[in-house]
């Protein structure tokens, strides 16, 4: 976070320490702007103007991903027991139906997030609601976090396949927006690993 660097003027947004912070990319901007005390410079102005005027593709990735999400959820959980049968066999980490569905479960949340993340345009409620204590939580439970980075891994594969199909749509330039959603992902899967 910036630095105050007019000590009379309080950032008020960023005040309480205690606080876990959601950001969107609008309040992100004007977080780092007030904390300066300085009005929102034309860069800024343009960059979010930019991501309004393209903000149907990022509402229909999120759309495509959402009303798809037990598909990619299961399909990638398959794909990942496949490759890594001990998961499932007796001692493995989802082995038992209680831990099949926590794990499931789990993919679930996170994919969540990471739509959350794709709605706003930042990656904080992902990082502050999802990933935040996460590698430590699976180390207390034995749950293998580079077998949850590989399921992650797959998730993001399936996605940005579903959030990019170009069949029955007038296609446009959704690179950038793709490799945005990959961003997510693998901060998700670096968390974990
Ligand atoms: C994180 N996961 C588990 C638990 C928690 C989370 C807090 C313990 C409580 C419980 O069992 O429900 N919860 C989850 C999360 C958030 C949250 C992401 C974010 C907000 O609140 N097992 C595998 C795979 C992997 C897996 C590698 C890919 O073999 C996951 C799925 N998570 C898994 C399993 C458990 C678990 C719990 C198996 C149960 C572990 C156990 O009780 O032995």
């Amino acid at each position: 976070m910036a630095a105050r660097t007019r000590p009379g003027l309080a950032p008020t947004f960023l005040r309480t320490s205690a606080q876990i912070f959601m950001f969107d990319a609008f309040t992100r901007v004007v977080a780092q702007a007030d904390a300066r005390g300085e009005f929102l410079n034309a860069a800024q102005i343009d960059a979010l103007a930019a991501m309004v005027a393209e903000s149907n593709k990022r509402m229909d990735a999120v759309n495509r991903i959402t009303s798809n999400a037990s598909k990619i959820v299961t399909n990638a959980a398959r794909e990942l027991f496949d490759q890594q049968p001990a998961l499932i066999a007796p001692g493995g980490n989802a082995y038992t139906h209680r831990r099949m569905a926590a794990c499931l479960r789990d993919m679930e949340i996170v994919l969540r997030y990471i739509t959350y993340s794709l709605f706003t345009g930042d990656a904080s409620v992902l990082e502050d609601r999802c990933l935040n204590g996460l590698r430590e939580t699976y180390l207390a439970l034995g749950v293998p976090g580079a077998s949850v980075a590989e399921g992650i891994r797959k998730m993001k594969d399936a996605a940005i396949a579903i959030a990019n199909d170009r069949n029955g749509i007038t296609p446009g330039d959704c690179s950038a927006l793709m490799s945005e959603i990959g961003t997510y992902f693998d901060r998700a899967a670096a968390a974990v690993a």
